[in-house]
């Protein structure tokens, strides 16, 4: 290689060094991306994401992918298949945080702590677009998010677009004393927190323990989210849905408070289950009047 062409060589790799830092520090000031970096630090700072628990992603709109795209990488990453096939998901884009890494520290660094994955065009296999720098992989519970995206974008004519997974100590706590039914978790949540009915008139499903990111644990969370916007996994935490991050955050903390207080008040009496006072059916059925929630009738008695 002669002298001009080192010459040439330095300059572009200069060129790009300097793109890549522009296109990097202007990625983040988007504003869905300020979003998810709030929805993590959120949830670090109420203890839902030791080490690196939990996983968050968001599903781009047609804005947010013209806002985004001059900051995408020239070439994105190759294929790499999910384990998990979801035509409604064909195309879409998702903001992820990344395997391994740790939500408090997305905010500080959201290029290297999350990205954006392309979905291919037959919903099996994701390519980085833009962040999840140096080698970098989409949370290991990609499988799920994927999985539930579909789902709920059906489910709500395209209207969610945030699914959040975190393990907040009380919600979890609770899974170990109970079987893992829906019905059961959610009257006990409905029963000792007055807004809770108002947070989740649908109820919270659950499943029982599986591996954690297992295509078996990604199907079935799909399954239980065509009925419900969250799903409790049993010792492990939730999967919630949401059309924004407040609603997905929201609705986390509205059960996890739940169950905590739910815990509390059952210590507070030696672990006797049954608590003296609760909300009973006709103050729930009440409620649902007042605020016209959706209750689901079938958790009633
Ligand atoms: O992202 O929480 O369930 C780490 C996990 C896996
Ligand atoms: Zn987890």
């Amino acid at each position: 290689m002669g002298f001009l062409d080192d010459v040439q060589g330095t300059l572009d790799r200069g060129m790009n060094a300097a793109r890549g830092a522009v296109s990097t520090v202007a990625g983040e000031q988007l504003g869905f991306v300020r979003g998810f970096c709030r929805m993590c630090q959120d949830g670090w700072e109420l203890g839902y994401h030791e080490r690196n628990g939990g996983n968050a992603s968001y599903r781009l709109t047609p804005a947010d992918l013209n806002s985004a795209r001059s900051f995408f990488y020239d070439a994105p990453s190759s294929w790499v298949a999910m384990g998990v096939t979801v035509p409604e998901m064909a195309g879409e884009h998702l903001l992820v945080t990344g395997s391994g890494k740790f939500l408090r520290n997305v905010k500080d660094d959201p290029v290297a702590n999350s990205g954006i994955v392309e979905i291919s065009p037959s919903g099996d296999a994701w390519r980085i677009v833009w962040g999840l720098k140096d080698g970098a992989r989409p949370t290991s519970e990609i499988g799920a998010h994927v999985a539930t995206h579909g789902v709920r974008k059906q489910a709500t004519d395209g209207a969610a677009r945030v699914l959040y997974h975190a393990h907040p100590n009380a919600l979890i706590a609770l899974t170990a004393l109970l079987p893992a039914d829906a019905r059961t978790l959610t009257r006990l949540l409905w029963s000792c927190v007055t807004e809770s009915v108002i947070a989740f008139p649908g109820g919270v499903g659950m499943l029982p323990w599986k591996v954690p990111g297992s295509a078996d644990l990604a199907n079935a969370t799909a399954e239980v989210m065509r009925e419900f916007d969250a799903c409790v996994w049993q010792l492990h935490g939730v999967f919630a849905s949401g059309s924004d991050f407040d609603e997905a955050f929201g609705l986390v903390n509205a059960i996890d408070k739940a169950a905590d207080v739910y815990l509390r008040a059952r210590a507070a009496q030696g672990g006797n289950a049954n608590l003296p006072f609760a909300i009973s059916d006709g103050d729930l059925r009440a409620t649902a009047s007042a605020y016209d929630l959706p209750l689901n009738e079938t958790f009633l008695s």
